[in-house]
């Protein structure tokens, strides 16, 4: 009713093309709402399950205001994606979302039934969730050639807020790892990932054969919005690797399996790939774990854990850089070895031979002991 004064209300027609919004979202009241925006890595993961599913719903693109009057006061943290169900449950952080939406709506799966492959998928989640980000970050921020066409981008969704966010997010690199001592290892590390990304390509159609699962999902993070969406990275991912620019397409538009699709597993072109995760982000992150434990130790028990604990010295894909210690990482990590722990002894043996050779073992087998707990949507320290 904004713009009305009082009286002028009375002479309103019933409705205005002011309304349209209101009136749209009305309309879409059973729908479940996305609240993400088109440049994010994380709501890029969660879109094509919500697609794929065939769950009706709506997106909202989540500027400054949204942040402010609807994803603040339902979460408390200021992260995107977040959704509001038909039933208005709210569901915050990526990995938790797609559990519950298979929760929800089972069908298609997109977390596999067998224990070990979902092992091989949750690992590969918590690479992109924290390795893949180097190479999207860098991509984003560090070519001039492309900064207006981002200014133009974000104007477009966050309109005068948008400066202050390439602000934030520019500002961010070399808290991330990314300096100039690292950007040339990053840069490697993006066409290494995207030749064997390519390769695997060439033999399957998804990352685990011949379904989208939550392993595509996992790289579509870093590999859409910013690695095959800005300009610079896109140009390099078309041209060196188109099949990995057609996985993008096929994992955006949620492709349906094939009537014959064999459930997934992991083939053998996905192995350099985990051999990858072995050499570089199980070492980053069992020195962030391991910093983590330590300053927990000092925090109370029912205190929200901060974000960042510290810089710690890392092995940034073969460089020694600071870069900061996250605790959600290492929540992340606690959740991925418990998993790990209690799988039934086959099922870890199948997992061992498969994630053993590829340097992936030291890291589910080690519960990091910083007791860190999600209430609701917020990190804190437990008992
Ligand atoms: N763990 C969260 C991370 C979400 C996240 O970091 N989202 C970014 C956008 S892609 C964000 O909201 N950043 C805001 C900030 O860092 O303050 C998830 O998986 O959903």
């Amino acid at each position: 009713m904004s713009g009305f004064p009082r009286r002028a209300q009375r002479l309103r027609p019933a409705f205005c093309f002011a309304d349209f919004p209101r009136i749209a979202l009305a309309m879409y009241r059973n729908y479940w709402k996305l609240y993400a925006v088109p440049m994010s890595l994380f709501s890029a993961k969660i879109r094509p399950v919500l697609r794929y599913k065939k769950i009706p719903h709506v997106e909202v693109w989540a500027d400054a205001k949204v942040i402010r009057e609807v994803i603040l006061p339902k979460t408390g943290v200021g992260f995107i994606p977040v959704i509001e169900t038909d039933t208005g449950e709210v569901l915050q952080d990526t990995p938790r979302m797609i559990e519950r939406i298979e929760t929800l709506h089972p069908y298609p799966q997109v977390l596999p039934a067998d224990p070990a492959v979902r092992m091989v998928a949750e690992v590969i989640q918590d690479f992109c969730d924290d390795t893949c980000v180097l190479p999207a970050m860098h991509y984003r921020w560090s070519f001039s050639e492309q900064r207006q066409w981002i200014i133009d981008d974000w104007t477009a969704v966050f309109g005068a807020s948008a400066m202050r966010f390439v602000g934030q997010m520019s500002g961010a690199l070399p808290f991330l790892g990314i300096t100039d001592k690292t950007t040339g290892v990053i840069e490697e590390f993006y066409e290494r990932l995207l030749d064997l990304l390519d390769a695997h390509f060439l033999e399957h159609r998804f990352l685990l054969g011949d379904s989208l699962t939550l392993a595509d999902l996992a790289f579509i993070g870093a590999f859409y919005p910013h690695l095959g969406r800005d300009p610079v990275p896109a140009r390099i991912m078309r041209e060196r690797s188109p099949r990995v620019m057609a996985w993008v397409h096929e994992v955006n538009d949620a492709a349906p399996p094939s009537p014959w699709a064999e459930p997934p597993e992991v083939h053998e072109t996905l192995l350099p790939i985990l051999a990858e995760i072995g050499r570089v982000f199980v070492p980053m992150q069992m020195a962030v774990s391991a910093f983590v434990e330590e300053a927990v130790s000092a925090l109370a028990v029912g205190e929200e854990a901060p974000r960042v604990l510290g810089m710690v010295e890392q092995n940034v894909l073969g460089v020694r850089e600071q870069r900061i210690a996250s605790a959600y990482s290492v929540w992340r990590h606690q959740r991925t070895a418990r998993r790990y722990a209690v799988l039934p002894e086959g099922e870890r043996t199948v997992v061992d031979e498969i994630l053993g050779p590829a340097g992936v073992l030291p890291y589910l087998q080690t519960i990091p002991k910083a007791r860190l707990a999600m209430d609701r949507f917020v990190l804190k320290v437990a008992d």
